[in-house]
């Protein structure tokens, strides 16, 4: 079996790395759980060369899938990237304040999105545009709040797909409460949160991974190590493998290559089996990496060198996934090109959207606060009422 180890993707420099917490096998027992929890090796069913390798424990999860649903998963990562590289630009032309780039994450993004059932429910952060699209949330409608024209546009009940949250790692509680919620209604569905690296260092985290573990929630807590946070590598968060941090609360954690669609499919849905099963919380964490800026307000280039970036360039996740599918035989020229065009088509209509984008009423962000109103917000209403009359009065000067 050809992975990669773990060793081999703890990259750097600290003294968290050599204090030899994250290569060494633990012996460890917890019960049934104990050999997920204690094997440092990550989880990997395609190369970075593309080619399949055989997965004892994983391999279940994709036996059956055709070529179609391969082409489709790779459809998904293309065009999630490029839809993703157009709001980059879109906001260097000033038409949105500000993006976060999935780029590089779109594997970790469509496997897990991809294993979920309809009646799942997902619990993002701000950067999960790939599993926004395998909800079914129209991607146009991601760029109202980061054009500044509205708070989320979307109705999250439609899709099972919350509103991107801002405060890092306060959604990991949202869904441990819907998940209990869904275990007292008696509901076979499961939810997905959602989280990052550095999110895995707040107390939010730490209490939805006890709550859910006493609680037996029906939740993956899905964290993309894309290894860092903003400036900060994620030997700045933890001195032991992400994955490893479950084992502590009680409940089963596997690491798993966030570059491999393939991998990243069959472990959520391993993942999401358990929840649906009545056995409690997972937490998956995705080896993966944050190839662009951590948004578009920040440059790393003040904080990283390039080698690491090319490094991780050579596991492109949509790289892979094409050079198996060329191998193998699953697609063809056709099916590149025609792709292709489909990529301009969604760019075009992505860029003419945001542009007719209407301006809010700017009394819109004064309704729905309380669902009867408020009297606080009455006087703010007038408040900025008064305000804007300021201006008028200094045009008519
Ligand atoms: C509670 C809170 N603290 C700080 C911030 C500022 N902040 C925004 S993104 C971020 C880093 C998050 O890193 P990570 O969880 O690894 O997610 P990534 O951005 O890498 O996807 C921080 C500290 C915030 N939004 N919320
Ligand atoms: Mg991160």
């Amino acid at each position: 079996m050809t992975v990669e180890s773990t060793a081999a993707h703890t990259p750097r420099r600290s003294a968290g790395s050599k204090a030899g917490a994250t290569g060494a096998k633990s012996k460890r027992s917890t019960g049934a759980n104990a050999r997920k929890s204690a094997d440092p090796e990550l989880v990997q069913l395609l190369t970075p060369e593309g080619k399949r390798v055989k997965n004892a424990e994983y391999d279940k999860y994709v036996a059956g899938i055709t070529s179609e649903e391969l082409r489709g998963l790779y459809r998904d990562m293309v065009l999630t990237r490029r839809f993703d590289a157009e709001a980059t630009a879109l906001q260097r032309q000033g038409e949105l304040g500000l993006w976060a780039s999935l780029l590089g994450q779109e594997a970790a993004q469509i496997g897990s999105g991809r294993a979920l059932n309809d009646d799942d429910y997902v619990f993002p952060t701000y950067r999960e545009h790939g599993v926004a699209w395998c909800r079914g949330v129209d991607p146009t409608n991601l760029l109202g709040m980061f054009r500044g024209v509205n708070n989320g546009g979307w109705d999250p009940n439609s899709n099972n797909f919350h509103l991107y949250t801002i405060v890092i790692g306060s959604q990991t509680l949202h869904a441990t409460g819907y998940a209990m919620g869904i275990a007292k209604d008696g509901a076979d569905s499961a939810v997905i949160a959602y989280f990052g690296d550095g999110a895995s260092s707040q107390g939010d985290v730490a209490e939805s991974f006890t709550f859910s573990a006493v609680y037996n929630a029906p939740v993956v807590f899905f964290c993309q190590n894309n290894q860092w946070a903003i400036s900060e590598p994620t030997e700045k968060q933890t001195r032991v493998p992400l994955y490893q941090r479950a084992q502590g609360f009680g409940f089963p954690g596997v690491r798993v290559d966030g570059n491999d669609v393939l991998a990243c499919l069959a472990v959520t849905k391993w993942a999401l089996e358990r929840a649906r099963g009545g056995e409690g919380p997972t937490l998956v964490e995705a080896f993966t990496y944050r190839m662009g800026a951590h948004t578009t307000s920040d440059d790393p280039t003040r904080y990283r060198g390039d080698e690491e970036r090319l490094a991780w360039e050579a596991k492109d996740p949509i790289l892979r996934l094409r050079r198996y599918l060329e191998a193998a035989n699953h697609a063809d020229e056709g099916f590149f090109a025609e792709l292709e065009a489909e990529s301009e088509t969604l760019g075009k209509r992505v860029r003419e959207a945001v542009r007719a984008m209407p301006d809010p009423d700017h009394y819109a962000i004064f309704e729905n606060v309380y669902a009867d109103g408020h009297a606080l917000v009455d006087e703010e209403r007038a408040q900025f009422a008064a305000y804007q009359a300021s201006f008028a009065d200094v045009e008519g000067v």
